[in-house]
């Protein structure tokens, strides 16, 4: 049988997925993203000193990683360095970002793939409130509170409009949690709505606005830094971010982990689904230095989840990273036929035929690192930063595993990360080290700044002749690359490999699925009509087709389908 599900919702973007599904099992599936916007090509012939400004618009979600990736590309290529404080102030944004990003795609994004809302109706309020207080001191898991949440709830339902709760699989016999979980997650669910907002208010404090921060530029960042002048970087807007990272910490670790752990448990079996392509590649970040060889965060590739071939990448010039990049297109919708290639030489010509499973399906690329699949992704990650030796995403790890251990009477390893449920939890952990990071790079700057130090920006000279360079960055969904070839001051070639395009992939050169595609495979689908652990897998990746293929229907065509024939 064939199901297809058209386009999957709670994501940034279009993307249909199909199965082939046999016996209550996924046999074969295809990732399709459905919409085309050219912005790689838009960049040719620009400033150099520009394209961050465009690149920023691949995506209105992860909006700032694009405008980080694109300023350090061209500087990559000028080998240009950066003033300590501008690192600091770009670590700080896209840290900010980032865990503004993860708590939104847990709970608003996901959390309705596990937690049935309707069934938080039957709640008992103060079973509820127990049941959250042995999990944490977190101050508002209290009966009034989750009592309040009920009454909203049932507010919604009796009015006959469940609001953004309106089409979620309720009731749906792979839903498992009691009535009192699924009240605490839909609490939780609503105080993560101010939460996620705190910590983008310290993206917009310091990129001047948000979505899209103002302030980057090739060479630093643009707004000066004055403690006393309300009209730059100020001690006082300094305290407010400082005031944020605190209160967004809390909820990250006496909620968010918490969370994930109590749901986890539950879902245990969904450590055996979605594994998919092993292969994981993340980059280091969070440069220390003016030059990008020093990183707060490790990041690296290891080969089939064998944590021992563990590689690091070791700076922004690192040749095992720029060399081991490729893009096919045998399977998308492109002009192709000169085999997969390397970003300095990708093209990107549209040439849209009809979706065809052995031939041509998706408008998104397929990236390759040596010539094989890999998964990005916090769970790539965590994996790398894990093995590494980094402390924080050390502690974060096994304290999350030791709580579901707990909660399971059992013995976790780590190999049960390999999976749907292993992708939020590595998510929910890579948060908790992120605004570990956070506070960190808050006090790298304040101290770098007490030393007397306010520079912000080293100015950029283009030289004749081409120059090329990369610019990479551990976005919220993984690795994402941006690279450019500037010919005589303008801009010749751009290519983004972005974190969805490295997941969401059609089949490569050699016709081999791609990360969304393998990890369906043996999925179970207790209901065709109603496939909601494809949602699952598909989701625990967090799609954003938005930035994998970098168009509107104009023909206003029907905007919600699942067809199981
Ligand atoms: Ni549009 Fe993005 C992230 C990037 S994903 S959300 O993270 O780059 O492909
Ligand atoms: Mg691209």
């Amino acid at each position: 049988m064939r199901v297809t599900v058209d386009p999957i919702t709670r994501i940034e973007g279009h993307l249909r997925i199909d199965c082939e599904v046999d016996d209550g099992h996924v046999a074969k599936a295809w990732a399709s993203g459905q919409m085309w916007r050219g912005i790689e090509l838009i960049l040719k012939d620009r400033d150099p000193r520009d394209a961050w400004i465009f690149a920023q618009r691949i995506c209105g979600v992860c909006t700032t990683v694009h405008a980080i990736a694109s300023v350090r590309a061209v500087e990559n290529a000028l080998q240009l360095e950066v003033p300590l404080n501008a690192q600091y102030i770009r670590n700080l944004i896209i840290t900010a970002h980032a865990v503004h990003d993860h708590i939104v795609h847990f709970y608003h994004l996901s959390a309705l793939d596990w937690v049935d809302i309707v069934s938080a109706l039957s709640a008992d309020p103060a079973a509820a409130s127990r049941l959250a207080q042995s999990l944490s001191d977190w101050p508002r898991n209290s009966v009034q509170e989750f009592t309040q949440v009920q009454e909203r709830l049932k507010a919604f339902v009796e009015s006959g409009q469940l609001g953004v709760f309106g089409s979620g699989y309720w009731g749906h016999p792979a839903m498992v949690l009691e009535p009192e979980v699924n009240l605490m997650a839909a609490a939780h669910y609503l105080q993560a709505l101010d939460y996620q907002r705190r910590a983008n208010r310290i993206v917009a404090i310091l990129g001047s606005k948000t979505p899209h921060i103002q302030n980057v530029a090739v060479g630093g960042v643009s707004n000066p830094i004055n403690l006393d002048s309300q009209s730059t970087l100020s001690i006082e807007r300094l305290m407010a971010i400082r005031t944020a990272i605190d209160e967004v910490g809390a909820f990250i670790n006496q909620v968010y982990l918490p969370d994930v752990a109590a749901i986890g448990a539950k879902y245990a079996d969904w450590t055996g689904y979605g594994a998919g392509i092993t292969n994981y590649l993340s980059v280091p970040d969070l440069p220390l230095d003016t030059r990008g060889t020093q990183f707060a965060l490790p990041g690296g590739y290891i080969p089939g989840g064998n944590l021992d071939q563990f590689q690091a990448i070791t700076s922004f010039d690192d040749p095992f990273f720029a060399n081991g990049v490729k893009e096919s297109v045998k399977h998308a919708w492109y002009r192709g036929g000169r085999g997969a290639l390397h970003p300095y030489d990708g093209e990107t010509e549209p040439e849209y035929t009809d979706f065809n499973d052995d031939e041509k399906y998706s408008w998104v690329k397929s990236p390759t690192f040596l010539d094989a699949r890999a998964q990005v992704g916090p769970l790539a990650n965590v994996l790398a930063m894990y093995v590494a030796g980094h402390e924080p995403t050390q502690r974060h790890t096994n304290w999350l595993m030791q709580q579901v251990g707990n909660h399971l009477n059992a013995e976790l390893s780590l190999s049960a990360l390999h999976s749907t449920i292993g992708r939020h939890a590595a998510r929910a952990v890579r948060c908790a080290v992120l605004h570990e990071a956070l506070s960190d790079q808050w006090q790298l700057l304040i101290d770098n700044i007490g030393r007397g130090d306010t520079d912000t920006f080293n100015r950029p000279e283009f030289p004749s002749g081409e120059i090329r360079g990369v610019g990479f960055h551990e976005a919220p969904r993984g690795v994402l690359s941006h690279w450019t070839v500037i010919r005589d001051g303008k801009i010749d070639n751009y290519q983004a490999v972005v974190p969805t395009t490295w997941n969401a992939g059609p089949r490569d050169e050699n016709d081999e699925p791609g990360p969304y595609e393998a990890s369906l495979v043996d999925n179970p689908v207790a209901d065709a009509e109603l496939p909601l652990e494809i949602l699952r897998t598909v989701h625990s990746f967090d799609p954003c087709l938005a930035c994998a293929i970098h168009l509107v229907d104009t023909q206003q065509r029907e905007i919600v389908r699942v067809r199981a024939l």
